[in-house]
């Protein structure tokens, strides 16, 4: 398999954390995001839509979507499993990570904040003061939902095993740090995020520890 990525992308650390607790080897094809290669003609031929993840199988064919690609490798590759078997628990947990995926993250995205600052004429600090509103109240809405889920006082958000769900949330809590987010409150959330923190499949998926990081 090989997985076009970027050190910095929240969408396909997603995927890494995946790979590496189901200890799946992968290659690495760097698509560098600042510098606008996702637009290129090339890598539209493995995603139309311009962004990474996308996952290349053995036999040529591309998965797009980090959570898409994630629960094609949880088919595949059932362990450790990362939804729980319990029908309501799966969609409690699908929902947690949907909160991330769907109304944070598209928000605070590359292409997004360029439009701001470009079309749209705001600066660098609007553009900020945006990513921090949306990050902070998905965030206050991720920590009540698992709350009012019953998850429980777990290391994680549903339990004490990984699931999807912390698979979206540590590296948006990567980018609400990068962004300045004051974090005072989310307090169930710092916890689960040094819980991952401990755990070698997270380790190794943080953007820090990837072969193209850059320094900051
Ligand atoms: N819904 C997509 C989002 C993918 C996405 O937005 N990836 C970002 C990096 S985290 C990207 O490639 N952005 C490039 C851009 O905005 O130009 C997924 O979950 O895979």
């Amino acid at each position: 398999m090989k997985l076009y990525t970027y050190w910095r992308s929240s969408a396909v650390w997603r995927v890494r954390i995946a790979l590496n607790l189901k200890n799946l080897s992968c290659e690495n094809a760097p698509v560098h995001l600042v510098r606008g290669e996702q637009r290129s003609e090339g890598f539209r031929g493995i995603n139309p839509n311009a962004v990474v993840p996308a996952l290349q199988l053995d036999d040529g064919r591309v998965l797009t979507q980090s959570l898409a690609i994630i629960e094609y490798l949880e088919e595949r590759y059932p362990l450790p499993a990362l939804l729980p078997s319990d029908p309501t628990r799966r969609a409690q947990v699908r929902a947690a990570a949907l909160l991330i995926a769907c109304d944070i993250h598209p928000l605070n995205n590359l292409r997004v904040t360029e439009y701001l600052k470009g079309r749209l004429g705001h600066s660098q600090d609007e553009a900020v003061s945006w990513m921090q509103h949306w990050m902070r109240a998905g965030l206050e809405a991720y920590q009540r939902t698992i709350e009012d889920a019953g998850a429980g006082a777990g290391r994680f958000s549903f339990g004490d095993a990984p699931t999807l769900a912390d698979l979206c949330l540590i590296p948006q809590l990567y980018n609400a740090r990068r962004w300045g987010l004051d974090l005072a409150g989310l307090e169930r959330l710092v916890a689960i995020d040094a819980a991952a923190a401990a755990l070698p499949a997270f380790q190794a998926a943080a953007a820090a520890a990837q072969p193209d990081a850059e320094p900051v």
